[in-house]
């Protein structure tokens, strides 16, 4: 089941869900002003169901009417790095002296963790990401995020865009949060999906297109089932010593990563589709 905020012109956000033949229905008319509140209780995808029955007395829209805004209110949004074999290959191969790190933490019991962004900060689908002007190497980074309650349990999956400046991360680990945490960095969306066990989310590709002046300029994909990590145990380290009353969300890390001579122009369009959820797409601004 896909849950979603959204605007229609200028108007205020709303919770809506988003049904198979298209269409958004709005449940903030039944009362439900926050997401949040829906991922906390103890059964999401039956009050759901209950909100489902009752969607014919609701209003819809075609989902073309709708602008979808990021599917996070408080929540923080955090980054796992170095869980694909890719990943690990490519810092390895983009930095001088911190490759034994990459290589270490690929197999380390205790996974690369880092903060990406408050909510307020986080590109829904349409809106625009950036490149720092201070790099000549920028790439996205197509990422399953889990969506996290504030007991830690994962109560669904977005689409996260982990965008990344590897030269400035490349140069000096220490580096990382420049190359990671600056203005659009981050984008998730376009909505939340309900109800997939881990062992369903392992079967999805994650797919990722990047278009030029009108033409694909890198295309790549991998799937979930890639990943090292058990989602559930990289959601537990999250959680250990640290509490989100709001619950959060947590990238997962890349498997795709584009040639060294590529990097992401200002005016490119993005877009990254996870088999089980749909497609975010951004646009691409200098920052
Ligand atoms: O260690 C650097 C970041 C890694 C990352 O973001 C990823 O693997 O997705
Ligand atoms: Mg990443």
């Amino acid at each position: 089941m896909k849950i979603c905020r959204f605007r229609q012109k200028g108007e205020e956000i709303r919770i809506g869900l988003v049904t198979d033949d298209s269409t958004v229905v709005d449940v903030t008319a039944a009362g439900v002003t926050r997401l949040f509140e829906l991922l906390e209780g103890e059964d999401s995808i039956r009050s759901l169901g209950e909100l489902f029955s009752r969607q014919k007395k609701l209003p819809r829209m075609q989902l073309s009417e709708v602008q979808f805004c990021a599917p996070v209110e408080r929540q923080e949004v955090w980054a796992a790095g170095v869980t694909y074999l890719r990943s690990k290959k490519a810092r390895m191969e983009e930095s001088n002296f911190s490759a034994t790190a990459y290589d270490r933490v690929y197999d380390a019991a205790r996974p690369e963790l880092f903060f990406k962004s408050l909510a307020e900060k986080v590109a829904g689908s349409s809106e625009v990401v950036g490149i720092r002007r201070d790099s000549r190497w920028s790439v996205p980074e197509p990422e399953l995020a889990l969506v996290l309650n504030s007991k830690g349990r994962i109560v669904g999956y977005t689409i996260g865009n982990d965008m990344s400046s590897r030269d400035i991360e490349g140069e000096n680990l220490l580096y990382l949060p420049q190359a990671k945490i600056y203005q659009h960095s981050c984008a998730l969306g376009p909505w939340i999906e309900i109800g997939p066990s881990e062992e369903q989310a392992r079967k999805w590709t994650i797919a990722i297109s990047i278009i030029r002046a009108g033409e694909i300029a890198f295309k790549g994909e991998t799937s979930v089932g890639q990943i090292k990590r058990n989602l559930t145990a990289l959601a537990e380290y999250l959680f250990r010593s640290q509490s989100f009353p709001q619950g959060a969300v947590l990238l997962t890390g890349t498997g795709v990563v584009p040639p060294d001579h590529f990097t992401l122009q200002a005016k490119d369009e993005i877009e990254i589709s996870i088999s089980g959820i749909g497609t975010l797409r951004n646009a691409v601004v200098e920052v």
